[in-house]
């Protein structure tokens, strides 16, 4: 039988924005110290923490930042790839594209309800992205200036997201780590439409080759600055570790990206704007130059190229949907009306 927290109130009500701040020491109180031993012991057997179970508000607060940012990021990142189903070149390529948008959506969706499960409520967590006071993923900022860049969008940002999501498929929390498998199957579509889109271009005219060279310098830097700071400079690396929300470090997940991109790069024939990558025979890995780590702070803090624009749009999408939500809300009220009719009847 897991222990349940007896004193839920405060974990019910997150900060979701906020920094990880270690528990208070622990309680005196028996059935507090049962509850976290339990947590304990449930991580060290790799089992998961569920939504009933007793959990220290670091690891409820940690998870909403980072569920909630991880669903800002599926949403917002419709509008760069979005942007482009209008102007497809045909039939088949805007159907495979307006599915994979559909599916970022899908994936929001799952996330946003993940959260709800730790306490966090949906409309309070898109005001806190529009408002600024969440972040979403970096590689969302940057322009989509050609169609080469959707194709280079599936291959390395939905090939760095398969790296980063497939270990948190064994993340401790159970309804993120399930959210995380049907999602990882979607990315890996997703990761291959972009490269069969970038084969077929390099495939095609030397303008077209010379469009995927372009895209592909531009988006390199940003997709490894998605794996997040240096681990010297990740402030909640080593917590989530210990909770085992996070079951690498962001440069570790880096490297292993950079190991897989590289044979890639290579069989499609372009080249990566890194003069200093080349494969070190004594570590088994590729050795990679430095990405400019001022660039990512400011990106994060809103000084990114689309910033205010992508924010901006959700805040114009989240304002024209007040009505559907409104709607829905009324129509669920109907029907629990009825129900709630209907029973007294049947009892009469
Ligand atoms: N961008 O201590 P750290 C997709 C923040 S969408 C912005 O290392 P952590 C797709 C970080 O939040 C997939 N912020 O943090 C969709 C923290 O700030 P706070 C998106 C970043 O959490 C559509 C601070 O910097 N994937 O695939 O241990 C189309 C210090 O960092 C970034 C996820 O969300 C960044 N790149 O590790 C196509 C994956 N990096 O909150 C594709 C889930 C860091 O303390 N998230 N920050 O104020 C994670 O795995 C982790 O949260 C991170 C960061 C690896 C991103």
């Amino acid at each position: 039988m897991p222990a349940r927290t007896p004193d839920r109130t405060d974990g019910r009500t997150p900060a979701p924005g906020a920094a990880t701040a270690p528990d208070p020491a622990p309680a005196q109180d028996p059935a507090r110290a049962a509850a976290e031993e339990h947590f304990e012991a449930t991580l060290a057997r790799e089992q998961r923490i569920e939504p009933r179970d007793w959990m220290p508000d670091g690891y409820r607060r940690t998870l909403v930042r980072q569920i909630a940012q991880h669903a800002h990021s599926e949403i917002i990142g419709m509008q760069p790839e979005g942007a482009w189903i209008t102007r497809a070149p045909s039939l088949r390529r805007k159907a495979v594209l307006l599915a994979k948008v559909q599916d970022e959506a899908g994936h929001g969706l799952y996330l946003y309800s993940a959260a709800e499960t730790l306490g966090a409520d949906r409309q309070d967590l898109t005001e806190r992205l529009v408002d600024g006071r969440q972040k979403y993923s970096s590689i969302f900022n940057y322009p989509t200036l050609s169609f080469a860049d959707v194709g280079v969008i599936g291959w390395l940002v939905d090939g760095a997201a398969i790296c980063n999501q497939v270990p948190l498929c064994r993340s401790s929390y159970g309804p993120y780590a399930r959210a995380m498998v049907r999602v990882c199957k979607e990315e890996s579509f997703h990761q291959r439409q972009g490269y069969e889109l970038l084969m077929t271009m390099m495939r095609g005219t030397q303008a077209q080759r010379e469009m995927v060279q372009d895209a592909v310098d531009r988006w390199w830097w940003p997709s490894l600055m998605m794996f997040g700071p240096p681990d010297a400079d990740s402030p909640n690396t080593a917590q989530s570790m210990a909770w085992r929300i996070k079951r690498h470090t962001n440069d570790e997940l880096r490297q292993r990206f950079v190991d897989m991109t590289v044979p890639q790069a290579e069989k499609l024939g372009v080249t990566l704007p890194d003069p200093e990558l080349r494969w070190n025979e004594e570590r088994g890995h590729h050795d990679f130059g430095t990405p400019d780590w001022d660039e990512l702070k400011r990106v994060i803090s809103g000084g990114g190229p689309c910033n205010a624009e992508r924010v901006e749009r959700r805040r114009a999408a989240h304002e024209d949907g007040a009505w559907v939500r409104e709607a829905a809300a009324a129509h669920a009220a109907k029907q629990a009306e009825r129900s709630r009719r209907a029973g007294k009847e049947q009892a009469a």
